[in-house]
């Protein structure tokens, strides 16, 4: 009986947070390539619903006549382009726009929008370093950003291969610039031996593409609900009383997480993939993943910039405090407690899930115990080994 309505409660909060969701966990190749890189962008009051089928009153990005998203859409474009966006903010409130890391001059104070057409605000700049960046409503910092106003842009560079005019190891950075350390990690993805010897990371270097955005956040029910009262709070007040009573990887927590395509990392054996992952929030994260362990490629300075990483390390769990941007490669190779043959897997079938949870413990739960239902999601090994 009490496992039945748990599980009630759970099909109804999984159906109305898709609404939500919807733009930010649809396929990449469903959203604007940046090609053009031009964007529209509107900012909305929504009502989001969480886990345990409650709302709560929070801001989002949408693409313009798109469903809105917490985070926002994802916004990709190429080293070297001339980058417009255009904001319209339809929220109640002021809302600001800017993207951490590159050179352009903040919105701030975009009055809500009055439907003349006089109230839209554009910000232009030429992308630069290859990397993973926040844009965010800088206004009335931190508090916009935490209740839904923040997303990532991602510049992939012009040219990415890390063997450089060979062409046959694509790498999410530009060879000139990547560290050699980096170029290495992704010289040797792919390669079965090494100097006659068994190599590490035998199947298919990496692809361009095959990459994951994990943005984490938390959400105080009653911070929301107050300022959508209208109270007018300061930064330190509110990160003084913020008590944070959700924790959500993509807007999402728990099972709702693991079960998005977008949030779990799936593929076989030998097809490494790149996890770019962003702390939105105020409490630090230390997410931690099951089956493998991780390589942190880049970690962004203060002002959000990515720095490319000499020395790479191998890492069970990795330090995200509030803003932080790392980039990691996930190298989906045998798991080191996989029977081998010729047991050939009979007592465990694929695919195979593994978890990725936060190691701050609070942030497992939701709505103060619920567990575990916070900062989690499932990464999948489909099948054996792949090579290209
Ligand atoms: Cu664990």
């Amino acid at each position: 009986m009490k496992y039945g309505s748990v599980f009630a409660v759970f099909t109804t909060a999984t159906a109305s947070l898709t609404s939500l969701a919807a733009a930010q966990t649809s396929d990449p190749g469903d959203l604007p390539t940046g090609d053009d890189a031009d964007f529209d962008l509107e900012i909305v009051d929504v009502d989001v619903e969480l886990i345990d089928g409650s709302t709560v009153p929070m801001y989002a990005f949408a693409h313009a006549g798109k469903p809105p998203s917490i985070p926002g859409p994802i916004l990709r474009v190429k080293q070297g382009d001339t980058v417009r966006i255009d904001i319209r903010n339809s929220s109640s409130r002021p809302h600001g726009f800017q993207i951490l890391g590159q050179n352009m001059s903040a919105i701030v104070g975009l009055a809500p929008s009055e439907g003349d057409g006089e109230d839209k605000a554009r910000v232009e700049f030429t992308a630069t370093k290859p990397g993973t960046y926040f844009y965010v409503d800088g206004d009335n910092a931190p508090v916009n950003r935490v209740l839904g106003l923040h997303g990532a842009l991602i510049v992939e560079p012009a040219n990415g291969y890390a063997d450089g005019k060979v062409r046959k190891k694509p790498m999410p950075y530009p060879p000139g610039t990547a560290t050699t350390n980096m170029k290495s990690l992704f010289t040797a993805l792919g390669e079965a031996t090494i100097d006659g010897k068994p190599a590490r990371f035998p199947g298919k270097p990496w692809q361009a593409g095959r990459e994951y955005v994990w943005i984490f956040n938390q959400i105080d029910p009653v911070m929301c609900r107050r300022i959508a009262a209208g109270e007018v709070l300061s930064a330190s007040e509110f990160q003084e009383q913020f008590h944070p009573r959700y924790f959500t990887i993509n807007g999402l927590c728990g099972m709702d997480a693991a079960h998005d395509k977008a949030t779990c990392p799936t593929g076989h054996v030998g097809e490494p993939a790149l996890l770019r992952t962003m702390n939105a929030g105020l409490a630090t994260h230390c997410p931690h993943i099951h089956g493998n362990h991780v390589f942190v490629l880049t970690q962004s300075n203060a002002n959000g910039v990515p720095v490319y990483q000499q020395d790479i390390y191998e890492h069970d769990v990795w330090l995200m405090p509030p803003m932080m941007i790392k980039d990691v490669l996930l190298p989906f190779t045998t798991p080191p407690d996989l029977p081998p043959a010729p047991w050939k897997m009979v007592q465990e079938k694929y695919p195979l899930q593994y978890p990725m949870h936060c190691h701050n413990e609070i942030s497992q739960t939701s709505a103060g115990g619920s567990y575990p239902m916070g900062l989690m999601t499932d990464w999948e090994i489909e099948g054996p080994l792949v090579t290209s």
